[in-house]
């Protein structure tokens, strides 16, 4: 059978590593829709490529000038145009690839419409986690997660009613070897000089901080339904076990291979088969030699700690760890911070912010409206001064 497909955010990293999945199983997939932000001219050659019914870009500018070039797809724009692509009947899954809670809405549309959904973006969880797993589960609906900590958990768990952990690994980023006084005064060089996966900045940052382990934690506990007490972080710099699960019984069952993206996006899209894709060349232990493991360094990195905090306290404090957090990233980004002010403005924020209960899909856009507000404020404050 051949899949339906939409992509929400087909130029971003996922995006693109999709789309090369796809190409390496041309005869599994055909491309139904695809969606960019302002990547206009990679978009018109995907377009050209892949022949998608219908497409969505960020404005109404792009649309217009994509639509004179491509005259027998169908474009619509703006955050309307992305609800109109999940919202397309002829697709049999959604790979949600955009980033930032622009992903939010399309998600919640998609899974009504039940589809399934093969889940890339980190904000759809953590800011909404409650309310997306319940609906899913009413539309019966697969959450398919990409991210390779995901998979693998969702790959070695065949058996929910028995498990005991989940422990998810992380490389420990560019600084686990760095004193604590040097991460302080990390430069943006060295944060974008991570040592095992290649990938956008705002998640490069994150991983550097570990605020994207503790993005994580959160996202694994709404997938697979575990208790914060139950999720354990290892620091595993090889990135070769991706995550594992322990039973009751003791058995730990872990995914391993070569950190590629690839693997974890395939699984999703072609669930629950799997091919001969991209990653031809076999995981070889020989060669691995050496794994190692140890216990994060939550004075190094407090933003994993964090992270615990929002997601054990609930409600909307994850919305607002995630916007403040995702601010001070872009500020640093933008050379108007110092590495360490992303975590201390992030727990300033977090500190003074009260949260709603069962809050609706409305209240936490607004509270992420909100705290975005107030960071940068708070932001542009320190530039005063400075
Ligand atoms: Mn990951």
């Amino acid at each position: 059978m051949v899949k339906k497909i939409s992509i929400l955010g087909s130029t971003g990293s996922i995006g693109t590593q999709a789309l090369e999945v796809i190409d390496s199983l041309k005869d599994k997939f055909e491309v139904i829709a695809l969606t960019a932000g302002s990547n206009v001219n990679l978009l018109s050659c995907q377009i050209e490529k892949y022949q998608p019914k219908y497409v969505s870009v960020k404005n109404s500018k792009d649309s217009e000038y994509l639509s004179s070039k491509h005259p027998d797809v169908k474009i619509y724009n703006g955050e309307e145009g992305l609800i109109n692509i999940a919202d397309i009947k002829e697709a049999d899954i959604v790979l949600v690839a955009v980033s930032g809670k622009i992903g939010l809405k399309p998600t919640i549309e998609a899974i009504k419409n039940k589809k399934d959904i093969a889940l890339a973006n980190k904000e759809t969880l953590v800011m909404a986690g409650d309310i997306i797993m319940k609906l899913a589960k009413e539309n019966n609906v697969k959450i398919l997660p990409v991210d390779s900590e995901h998979s693998a958990i969702f790959q070695c768990l065949n058996n929910r009613k028995d498990l005991k952990h989940l422990i998810i690994t992380s490389s420990g980023g560019p600084f686990r070897t760095w004193e604590e006084d040097d991460i302080k005064n990390a430069e943006l060089k060295d944060v974008l000089n991570h040592p095992r996966w290649n990938m956008g900045k705002k998640i490069t940052v994150d991983s550097a901080t570990l605020m994207n382990k503790g993005l994580e934690v959160i996202e694994a506990h709404h997938l697979f339904d575990v208790d914060y007490d139950d999720i354990k972080v290892v620091v595993h710099p090889q990135s070769y076990v991706h995550s594992a699960v322990e039973y009751k019984d003791g058995s730990i069952i872990a995914q391993i291979g070569r950190p590629s993206m690839h693997i974890p996006i395939q699984y999703a899209l072609t669930y629950p088969d799997r091919y001969e894709g991209i990653e031809t060349e076999s995981f070889d232990f020989i060669k691995a030699a050496k794994l190692e493991f140890f216990e994060p360094d939550y004075k190094k990195f407090p933003s994993l700690n964090l992270a615990f905090e929002a997601g054990i306290k609930g409600g909307t404090y994850t919305v607002c760890l995630n916007a403040a957090n995702e601010e001070a990233v872009l500020a640093f980004l933008e050379g108007k911070l110092r590495f360490f002010d992303i975590y201390d403005i992030t727990k300033q924020v977090f500190d003074s912010y009260i949260s709603i209960n069962n809050p609706s899909i409305e209240q936490i856009l607004e509270e992420d409206d909100k705290i975005r507000k107030q960071t940068r404020a708070i932001i542009d404050r320190m530039q005063a001064v400075i």
